[in-house]
């Protein structure tokens, strides 16, 4: 069970829908697939979604930093001796979704030549996660429309509604629209990526403070660490940190300094190893946890689903799982399938997904 390479192979896939949010947009998945391969010819497999306006990182900067760091430093390592490989990885600063997918590609493996599925081994808590759906900013038509659509398709009955434009009333008007066509049929939250100040989401909140949120998310930025508090205690629901807590230090920071009062797991930029020590972390500090998209495709949805579904907290709310469904294709053989609001985990060992050769073969863009 010793690892003889690590692959990183960059694709392209296009959207079907764009998604918009305050801090970008994304048109094209430009991930990159990390393959890890071991002296019994097992591979482990998972995908790295870079996200330059949120951790900086590049397709290309996770290819260079894979290939010339990361791969030199475990190649000859057991797969058992994942702490081993998480700590020399941490010798760089930063670089979440390259050693996320590196250390899940390692789960996958061990999995894989352990014949169990990662869920299993991780924690086997349930084997399947209720799907949250995201609505990225668009007319308030066009959100309601799509919210309709994923209830009558996929039975998704909890959204994620992007907010931070200007004025607030834009998007105060689409979580409106959304309860009055809906009534309390759905769950519904909202995420600013940032996109607002803490006194404009305050006013934000306060004009939705009777549409029944679950909770609000990184609706103005961190680093305004007084605003954020002031904005923080005010507020009658969970506020979720979400990119302000990519480490399990930051989610101290930001929890002792009541900076938030709850966190977004996304095992794309925490793998399963350091999302392991954030969910225990969440735990014993006693906060909800919602299992986050960093816009993954299937391969990373797979992933989220693995680790979320493994443990009580990470699956107590809906997980958001069903971002691929933008996507105009994927990498997997055998597709995910969202029924009646739920995606089920593979029972299969490993994270459960295999490749499809032919479409690897056509979305890779190094050939
Ligand atoms: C989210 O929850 O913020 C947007 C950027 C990213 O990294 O994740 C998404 C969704
Ligand atoms: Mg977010």
């Amino acid at each position: 069970m010793k690892i003889t390479r690590v692959e990183a192979i960059p694709f392209a896939i296009p959207y079907v829908k764009p998604l918009r949010f305050a801090s970008g947009e994304v048109h094209e998945a430009n991930h990159v697939l990390v393959r890890v391969h071991t002296d019994t010819g097992v591979v482990g497999v998972a995908e790295a979604p870079p996200r330059p306006f949120t951790y900086g990182e590049t397709q290309a900067g996770i290819i260079t930093v894979i290939d010339t760091i990361f791969a030199p430093a475990i190649v000859g390592l057991s797969l058992l001796e994942r702490e081993v490989v998480a700590s020399r990885m941490a010798r760089t600063v930063g670089n979440p979704a390259a050693k996320s997918a590196v250390d899940m590609a390692i789960w996958d493996a061990l999995g894989k030549s352990l014949g169990l599925p990662v869920g299993d081994l991780l924690g086997g808590f349930t084997d399947r996660m209720r799907v949250s759906h995201m609505l990225g900013f668009a007319e308030p038509v066009k959100m309601v429309a799509e919210a309709e659509k994923m209830v009558d398709t996929y039975g998704i009955r909890t959204f994620k509604v992007k907010v931070g434009r200007h004025p607030v009333t834009l998007d105060t008007a689409v979580v409106r629209a959304l309860r009055e066509r809906f009534g309390d049929e759905i769950e519904l939250y909202v995420d600013g990526n940032r996109g607002w100040t803490a006194a404009e989401s305050a006013r934000a909140m306060k004009e939705m403070s009777d549409l029944d949120l679950l909770f609000a998310e990184e609706l103005c930025d961190a680093a305004d660490v007084m605003g954020r508090r002031w904005l923080v205690e005010q507020l009658d629901v969970p506020f979720i940190a979400d990119e302000s807590v990519p480490t399990p230090a930051d989610v101290t920071r930001e929890i002792l300094g009541r900076s938030a009062t709850a966190i977004s797991i996304k095992t794309a930029r925490t793998g399963f190893t350091t999302s392991r020590r954030t969910h225990h972390l969440a735990e014993g500090l006693g906060i909800p946890v919602v299992m986050g998209n960093q816009i993954d495709g299937q391969v990373g949805t797979a992933c989220a689903l693995a680790f979320g579904s493994a443990f009580e907290l990470t699956s107590r709310y809906a997980g958001e799982l069903s971002n691929f469904l933008d996507m105009s294709d994927d990498l997997l053989t055998e597709p995910l399938q969202i029924r009646d609001g739920h995606l089920h985990r593979s029972t299969a060992p490993g994270i459960g997904f295999e490749i499809d050769p032919d479409k690897l073969e056509h979305f890779r863009t190094d050939n």
